[in-house]
């Protein structure tokens, strides 16, 4: 008898077993727009209180060696697409609302996350900031990319001055339209939307959220909770906004009794713009829009207290272009057929399946504005944009011309101070890096789109098409090639 029962015991644990592994998980991806690990404490931030993303970390798994692009759009591309910007074309800035031009992100020509996550059968959402198309002229746009449901702020659309308020007074696309809602906090009505949306799943459909911050860009501003903060206040009291925000998505996932099947990752586009803090003793300086470690390696955080192991740092190295098929592995989903991806999936490092990752090395490129050429179509300043590529420890800057202008070894020299360009005991590295170098196209493309109508308030440059050659040097590089060494 006792065996018969332990038996039927052991049987229903292992069919509660084998459903909870076959449930696919809920994703959430927030990612903040302009910041560095250098405003989060579990980093090693001096002077600000981010409790609630640290708690992620501390209960997950804490990411060290994770690659954006180093500015906005360069980098939403790349995470929807599983592409480099070289191949998706989204190599330069280029602000669809504010300067138009016929140009967006289009659907029949690129892949979507999100509708790979539609394909697997998911309930998909996302709230924050977009900036590649113009809602204006693409109201279904989201819809066409695979999200179910939306509250967006527009983006500055050129021409509509409330457009610009994002913060105090935002101005919000929704299903129903945009408009300005007078008096509220735009990031707490992004916020408010995931919530809710959270709050109508039921557990036999898993849901994706993408949760692109609008918080901690410029303007400095006030926040709900310091009203009264002072200019040199402001920012801090942003990114402890923002914390706070990602506790209340915590929060609702605990209360609904998803949090065991729901995976958390938070992280940033880019890295700070302009402001200096204290990370592990060094004072760091934002340097958005730069390849610099500080502009493109980004905090990044993996939770789930039921999947994702927890306490764990780790040096795996990623970057964005690993997202995509990460999630597919995720969702159990197929990868978009006839294109070629350039990430690969992380899925068993976040499950702990792994102790090391798949990426032998990562690559940051891309950001200043696009240009246009003489038919009006949207296209990169440079044929060939200036990179980083790294492993673990050793960092190449490529230049314009696929040239090598730096090699910077992180471990012992985490400001990237001292170039090793020319030191014979690294020149085996460099000749590794330079060969990886050597495996992408020589030209880059320039964004994948038909254009729409022209607009009023389409952008004219001063001198478009400026530079579209082998000329300049990258940002980060030294003017000559000299080196300690
Ligand atoms: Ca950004």
């Amino acid at each position: 008898m006792v065996q018969n029962a332990l038996f039927k015991i052991c049987g229903v644990l292992a069919f509660v077993g084998t459903t909870l592994a076959s449930e696919k998980p809920n994703i959430i991806f927030a990612m903040v727009d302009d910041l560095g690990k250098e405003w989060i404490k579990c980093y090693g931030a001096e002077n600000i209180a981010t409790p609630h993303i640290d708690q992620l970390g501390k209960t997950g798994m804490r990411f060290d060696n994770v690659y954006s692009m180093p500015q906005c759009t360069p980098t939403r591309a790349t995470l929807l697409t599983g592409q480099y910007p070289f191949r998706h074309g989204w190599v330069n800035h280029w602000d669809v609302p504010r300067w138009g031009r016929g140009c967006h992100f289009d659907p029949k020509k690129n892949p979507s996350i999100a509708r790979v996550m539609k394909s697997a059968g998911y309930n998909t959402c996302i709230a924050g900031k977009w900036q590649i198309n113009d809602f204006r002229i693409q109201p279904k746009i989201l819809n066409e990319l695979g999200f179910d449901d939306y509250a967006m702020w527009t983006g500055f659309e050129a021409g509509n001055k409330p457009s610009g308020k994002r913060y105090w007074n935002p101005y919000i696309f929704t299903k129903e339209g945009s408009k300005t809602h007078e008096g509220k906090f735009g990031p707490d009505l992004c916020n408010e939307f995931i919530l809710d949306f959270i709050g109508k799943q039921k557990k036999d459909t898993p849901f994706f959220v993408y949760y692109p911050m609008i918080l901690t860009h410029g303007p400095l501003t006030t926040t709900p909770h310091k009203p009264k903060a002072s200019k040199a206040e402001q920012f801090p009291a942003m990114v402890e906004y923002m914390d706070h925000l990602m506790g209340q998505i915590i929060k609702k996932l605990d209360d609904t009794g998803l949090r065991e099947n729901t995976i958390v990752i938070w992280t940033t586009d880019n890295g700070t713009g302009g402001n200096s803090n204290i990370l592990n003793g060094r004072r760091v300086r934002g340097a958005k829009g730069k390849t610099l470690e500080n502009g493109s390696c980004e905090p990044f955080i993996a939770n789930c207290p039921g999947l994702v192991p927890q306490g764990v740092t780790t040096d795996a190295l990623s970057d964005f272009t690993d997202l995509l098929p990460t999630f597919a592995e995720l969702a159990g989903a197929k990868l978009p057929e006839g294109l070629t991806l350039d990430g690969k999936s992380i899925a068993p490092v976040i499950l702990g399946k792994a102790k090391d990752g798949p990426r032998k090395w990562i690559m940051a490129m891309g950001g200043g504005s696009a240009t246009y050429d003489k038919n009006g179509r949207v296209i990169n300043i440079r044929k060939y944009r200036d990179r980083v590529i790294r492993d673990k420890r050793y960092k190449l800057y490529i230049e314009n011309d696929r040239s090598s202008a730096k090699l910077v070894d992180l471990e012992d020299d985490p400001d990237e101070l001292i170039n090793r360009i020319n030191d014979p005991k690294l020149a085996k590295i460099k000749t590794r890096l330079e060969a990886i170098e050597k495996t992408f196209p020589a030209e880059d493309t320039s964004p994948r789109y038909t254009p729409l109508a022209p607009q009023a308030w389409d952008h004219v440059q001063k001198n478009p098409g400026r530079q579209p050659g082998l000329t300049g040097l990258p940002s980060n590089a030294p003017k000559k090639k000299r080196g300690k060494n």
